[in-house]
């Protein structure tokens, strides 16, 4: 039997912010170790490009290659992990695809112009990065759904060529990734991964080109090489264990709920769920169903020290304070399993996704609803939003002044300058003014 501890809060109490604090901290360990390893893996792969990853590959993942090029999996092979793979997996498969699709193309802001009376037009101009990397972690978080969460917007938003690295250790690939790869659209595919995968799209090698973003999920050597590239090219965020939070007027089946929990609680055994309700009684129905449920779980070993460890059941007076409790939490995920989800919405400020009411399970947002998967976690939610394809096109200004428009701002221009002493600039602008 799987012992489990649940935590019991009530907002009302006098030490609750205190023990919500310490309830949500969690450490990001810095290993000076792994620090001092990522960088001698950068520094080689970036000076001795294909050699040093060959070298890394077989020490690592224990495979042996003659050339980085014995690494890239082709597009038929691609395809034929398509083909391969059973009917009802490619069929799910599909059509998550199709809609995470169809919700992104939403999200394709275009570009804009306008024009001022004197024939000046100012602009916005948006443009897709040229090649994205994506980071695909191998063994048992190997997630197919992650990779059509990161691979669809890049290609939505019109990247160039994405990149996928993915390590096979032992020479083991997993056929799903694959499959997803393939229906995705990724472009190339590298069985490579840790910190050297990382170095080899930051820099590019004889083999691998380099990128100018990198994306996806990975260990802490993975995060480490992640934050030593930047500045070379972009990274979507450093994902923290995942958190659900779920705001539940007691009305909800006590077991649906705690399968909820449960399934971020699966996901790593710092992961974290929270239950805030302003029913008590309520409150221990969830916890009988936790005790019950558990032990019929496939991963109930890592939900027990999650939910040992971070979970919590959490009492409020009402709605109200229950959506202020959400607020300071900034969940990663957000139910709202009450009547009326949407008299709530406005009070929720800060949340990487929310589900609203009782049949929308975190799950089918993990999977097939459509919006993003990758989303804020550990708080970040307070200041950044979901993967989506904004995060692989940036933006350039337009300016172009008409003749009067550079003799009318030409002239503010030119007192600015002037007033920050620069000289050139002042004469710059002022060649432009009518006499
Ligand atoms: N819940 C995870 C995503 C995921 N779930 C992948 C299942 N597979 C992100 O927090
Ligand atoms: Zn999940």
């Amino acid at each position: 039997m799987t012992e489990v501890t649940v935590k019991r809060l009530s907002a009302a109490d006098a030490d609750f912010d205190a023990t919500l604090d310490r309830l949500l901290a969690w450490e990001d360990s810095v290993d000076h170790q792994v620090n001092e390893s990522v960088r001698h893996i950068l520094q080689a792969v970036r000076t001795r490009g294909d050699a040093a990853l060959l070298e890394f590959t077989s020490k690592f993942d224990q495979v042996d290659a003659a050339s980085v090029a014995e690494l890239e999996i082709s597009a038929e092979r691609l395809q034929q992990a398509l083909d391969k793979i059973p009917a009802d997996q490619r069929e799910a498969l599909e059509k998550a695809a199709e809609r995470i699709r169809s919700y992104h193309e939403r999200q394709n802001a275009g570009s804009w112009q306008y024009e001022e009376d004197d024939g000046t037009v100012l602009g916005q101009k948006v443009t897709a990065l040229d090649r994205a990397g994506l980071y695909v972690p191998g063994g048992k978080a190997a997630y197919p759904s992650s990779v059509l969460m990161n691979a669809i917007p890049a290609k939505v938003a019109g990247v160039g060529e994405v990149v996928m690295v993915v390590p096979t250790p032992g020479g083991t690939v997993n056929e799903l990734v694959l499959a997803a790869a393939c229906i995705a659209g990724v472009d190339r595919v590298f069985t490579l991964g840790g910190a050297q995968a990382v170095a080899a799209l930051a820099y590019g090698t004889e083999t691998v080109p380099p990128v100018d973003k990198i994306v996806g999920p990975g260990n802490i050597f993975v995060a480490t090489a992640k934050r030593e590239v930047f500045g070379t090219v972009g990274i979507d965020m450093i994902a923290g264990p995942s958190e659900i939070l779920v705001i539940c007027d007691g009305q909800t089946d006590p077991d649906w709920i705690a399968m909820d929990l449960f399934s971020q609680a699966e996901h790593d055994e710092q992961a974290q769920s929270i239950l805030v309700s302003p029913d008590g009684d309520f409150l221990d129905k969830v916890e009988t169903s936790i005790r019950k449920l558990l032990p019929t779980l496939e991963r109930a070993e890592i939900i027990a020290k999650s939910v040992s460890d971070r979970a919590a059941l959490i009492q409020v007076e009402d709605l109200a304070e229950a959506a202020k409790v959400s607020n300071r939490i900034a969940p990663e995920h957000l139910e709202l399993s009450v009547a009326d989800p949407e008299a709530l919405l406005p009070s929720i400020r800060h949340a990487g996704a929310i589900f609203m009411g009782r049949y929308t399970a975190e799950a089918l947002g993990d999977y097939c609803a459509g919006p993003n998967h990758v989303l804020p976690t550990s708080g970040t939610a307070r200041f950044s939003s979901p993967l989506g394809v904004y995060d692989f096109q940036k933006r350039s200004s337009i300016i172009g002044f008409s003749a009067e428009g550079a003799d009318r701002m030409g002239r503010v221009a030119s007192v600015l300058a002037r007033g920050e002493g620069l000289t050139a600039h002042a004469r710059s602008a002022e060649y432009r003014v009518k006499s």
